[in-house]
């Protein structure tokens, strides 16, 4: 794939950034973003000049907003079991054999906190907010979404950020250990390539080695994962689902439980 059209790619001095490139949906992903991000991560993955590579959102609202809601109608418009391959993104960050940092510049929401959740590090910038938006929006990330994240910041505070929905500021995540490090946004780049100049300086075959490692723990849950896309689909095709998708593209609070007062 030479010419994306959703994200931009830029390698130099060993660092590869890959930007997902729609602001004016809040950096979400559609189909094509997702192939296209799958494509650039491997492309990255696999270059030996690179070392560490870097995901982020373009501007300063949003790292990413999860699966596009405009182009949801009881499932989105991509391939997949889902109509968006949002597993294999998800294993392809987790397959490369190379630090991926997520560049955290604005909202990294539902799908979008996943992303963070599977990358290997973080940095948020002061004014991000993260958090899952699933239950009230019609959907879930069953697999790296939930189980992984549970591993991440612990069993109780991954139930709570899915069964509430908040909204976390950079700080409230960093100490859940959700992100690694918080700086003002004017900062951001300066440290995002700090981190990257220092891991620069270690071995890319020891590093390999941990990061496959590290993953070996946790590789069960792709299962969890795949098994859940599954279920997720037919999901997407009740009314319940229907109705959160609705409900956020009319601006309006989801009704999904019947009205007391309809008797
Ligand atoms: C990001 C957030 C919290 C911002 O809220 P607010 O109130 O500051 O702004 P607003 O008005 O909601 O959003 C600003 C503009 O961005 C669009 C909105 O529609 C709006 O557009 P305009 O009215 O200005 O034209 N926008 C934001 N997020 C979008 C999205 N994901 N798709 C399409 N347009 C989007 C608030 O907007 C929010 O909570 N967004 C997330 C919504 C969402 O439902 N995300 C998908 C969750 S499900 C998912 O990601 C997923 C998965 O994890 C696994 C499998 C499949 C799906």
């Amino acid at each position: 794939m030479n010419h994306y059209t959703d994200i931009l790619y830029e390698a130099k001095a060993g660092v590869a950034r890959i930007t997902i490139n729609r602001p004016e949906k809040y950096n979400a992903f559609r189909g094509k973003t997702c192939d296209e991000l799958i494509d650039a991560v491997q492309r990255a993955g696999w270059d030996k000049s690179i070392g560490v590579i870097v995901l982020t959102g373009a501007g300063e609202k949003a790292f990413c907003t999860g699966g596009d809601q405009s182009a949801h109608d009881g499932g989105y418009d991509g391939r997949g079991v889902i109509g968006l391959p949002v597993e294999e993104l998800q294993g392809v960050i987790r397959d490369v054999p190379k630090p991926v940092i997520a560049r955290v510049n604005g909202y990294a929401i539902g799908g979008g906190n996943v992303l963070v959740t599977c990358c290997d590090l973080a940095i948020a910038a002061d004014s991000a907010q993260l958090g899952q938006v699933g239950p009230k929006v019609g959907s879930v990330d069953p697999g790296f979404g939930t189980a992984f994240l549970a591993r991440v910041v612990g069993e109780k505070k991954a139930r709570e950020i899915w069964f509430l929905c908040r909204r976390y500021t950079a700080h409230q995540a960093l100490a859940m250990g959700l992100v690694n490090a918080v700086v003002p946004m004017a900062e951001l780049d300066a440290e995002v390539d700090r981190w990257c100049q220092e891991i620069l300086q270690l071995s890319p075959t020891a590093i390999a080695i941990a990061k496959r490692s590290f993953n070996a723990d946790s590789d069960s849950i792709r299962g969890i994962g795949g098994l859940g896309m599954q279920a997720l689909a037919l999901y997407y095709g009740t009314a319940e689902s229907h109705e959160g998708v609705a409900a956020f593209m009319e601006k309006r609070k989801p009704r999904f439980r019947p009205d007391p007062s309809d008797g």
